[in-house]
């Protein structure tokens, strides 16, 4: 059985005692790897020569030279595509399709576009009148925060991290990464990709474990770590929270959402089912922007439900490898207990299924996977629980509106602002409902487009802070003003 080891100081390291968990298969639930389970010597070790690094060369490295390793770093994940996207698929089941189109591209891509950002990106420069007449020059200077603590969730592993660690690294610190224990391989393969970059040993560092009582808690409660960067639920980003106030420590957190589409009459409609099909049953549904709550004016209701239905029901759900697989299993027996919970509640509270709401009819050794059937309600108050709460599998509710002022107000009732999509030919009032959705990122005809410079983030309970671009920067430097009195 392949042993996936923590990654501290550039080497591949078993736990103590020789600590394991398995990784199973959501496929068809058989273990196909033991994982090294860090404890709190190994988070030591790991934050200790996270520390050592930044007083080593990466620590005198000019960011040309940086900059020139996280291209090397990029080049060397696509030239190990393969190797990645096997590892990614055996992980999460998700369709190679998928997996080969967006999260192993994006995944070298996060080194570059931030390379290309540290690059580019100057600072401020104020002129400043003084009372003696000489005056004085204000400049800004950038410097790493320091040992960047960064936790993952497992839906999209290899894009989520290296999201985050790509304008760490840019930024010239030094991470401790802990990937979702659902997903411990591809930020392991990266320890690989790193040593053959000749990246300096202990800037990347993976130690694998659970949150509570296990190496989530140990990194993130560590006081040698110097910033946070979390992805995941919104709960367990307020325990982050808790932990970083101890020692004052910056966190920036993309948590949960509950996303609606607004489709309007006017839309185009190909293209809005189009997207609102991938917006819901993408990665199983489990995509933090997914849309889980649909709103369509009511002249169109009926057919875009007839609509929907026929493309939920064509979805091949299958293998990853077989190409015309539209649909993978959820991450877990434990999501898909999740999901299915919320299935049971729908038609408690007295949805009309529209379609799926069970476990699919799966062949062979498949029938023991985390395989879930893509499920539409409608019929449902707003109050219900699949309308309020965030599932994260490929199911929506889909509610008839009236006016725009109707739909905003339901839009907008929730806890949750991560994502919003807004269907219509006319611009104006695409422009005036994405001003008006209380989201951090509005898509108005299309979904999950996205421009890496641009801000990411969310409102409400879906987020602390903003990543992206320039605002990566924020969080991963600490801004210095230097003033010089002439
Ligand atoms: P999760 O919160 O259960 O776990 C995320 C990570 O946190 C894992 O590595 C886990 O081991 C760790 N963890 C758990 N408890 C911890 C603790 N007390 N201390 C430290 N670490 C802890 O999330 P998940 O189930 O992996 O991912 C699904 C969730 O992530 C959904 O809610 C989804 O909306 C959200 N998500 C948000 C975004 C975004 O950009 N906003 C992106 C992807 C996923
Ligand atoms: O595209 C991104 O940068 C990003 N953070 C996507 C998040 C998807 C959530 O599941």
């Amino acid at each position: 059985m392949q042993l996936i080891h923590n990654f501290i100081n550039g080497e591949f390291t078993a736990a103590a005692g020789g600590r394991i968990f398995e990784k199973r298969s959501p496929l068809n639930n058989l273990v196909i790897a033991n994982v090294a389970e860090a404890g709190k010597a190994e988070v030591d070790a790991a934050v200790s020569a996270a520390r050592a690094a930044l007083k080593g060369p990466w620590g005198r490295m000019t960011i040309a030279e940086r900059v020139d390793m996280l291209y090397a770093v990029a080049n060397e994940i696509n030239r190990r595509f393969d190797d990645f996207l096997a590892a990614e698929v055996a992980d999460t089941g998700k369709p190679m399709s998928l997996a080969r189109h967006i999260d192993i591209p994006r995944g070298a891509a996060n080194f570059k576009i931030f390379a290309d950002v540290v690059k580019n990106v100057p600072t401020e420069f104020f002129e400043m009148a003084t009372p003696d007449g000489k005056g004085a020059l204000n400049y800004a200077m950038r410097a790493p925060v320091g040992v960047v603590g960064v936790v993952c969730p497992w839906n999209l592993p290899l894009l989520l991290m290296t999201w985050k660690v790509g304008p760490a690294l840019a930024c010239g610190n030094a991470v401790v990464v802990k990937p979702s224990e659902e997903t411990p391989q591809t930020a392991t393969l990266l320890g690989e990709v790193m040593n053959t970059v000749g990246l300096p040993k202990g800037v990347y560092n993976v130690v694998h474990g659970f949150g509570p009582n296990s190496a989530g808690e140990f990194l993130t409660t560590h006081p040698d770590v110097d910033a946070i960067t979390f992805t995941g639920e919104t709960r367990t980003g307020a325990a982050i929270m808790k932990a970083a106030a101890t020692g004052a420590r910056p966190v920036s957190l993309e948590m949960g959402g509950k996303n609606p589409a607004i489709v309007f009459a006017d839309c185009d409609f190909d293209a809005a089912i189009e997207g609102t099909m991938r917006s819901v049953f993408a990665n199983c549904g489990q995509v933090c922007l997914g849309t889980e709550r649909v709103y369509v004016e009511r002249p169109i209701f009926d057919k875009f439900v007839a609509a929907m239905k026929k493309g939920a029901e064509s979805l091949k759900l299958g293998r990853p490898e077989e190409a015309d697989t539209g649909m993978g299993p959820l991450i877990s027996q434990e999501h898909k207990s999740k999901v299915l919970s919320y299935y049971k509640k729908a038609a408690e509270e007295g949805a009309t299924v529209v379609t799926g709401g069970g476990v699919p009819d799966m062949p062979g050794e498949l029938k023991d996977g985390a395989w879930v059937q893509p499920t539409i309600w409608t019929g449902l108050p707003e109050s219900a629980s699949v309308v309020r709460e965030e599932i994260f599998g490929p199911c929506c509710h889909i509610q008839p509106f009236d006016t725009e002022e109707q739909v905003l107000a339901w839009a907008n009732d929730t806890t949750y602002g991560l994502a919003a999509s807004v269907w219509t030919t006319n611009l104006q009032r695409g422009h005036r409902v994405a001003a008006a959705v209380e989201a951090g990122l509005v898509w108005v005809n299309s979904w999950f487009l996205r421009d890496l410079r641009t801000p990411f983030g969310g409102a409400k309970q879906s987020g602390i802070g903003r990543e992206g671009g320039v605002h990566s920067l924020e969080f991963y430097t600490e801004l210095k003003n230097v003033c010089i009195k002439l």
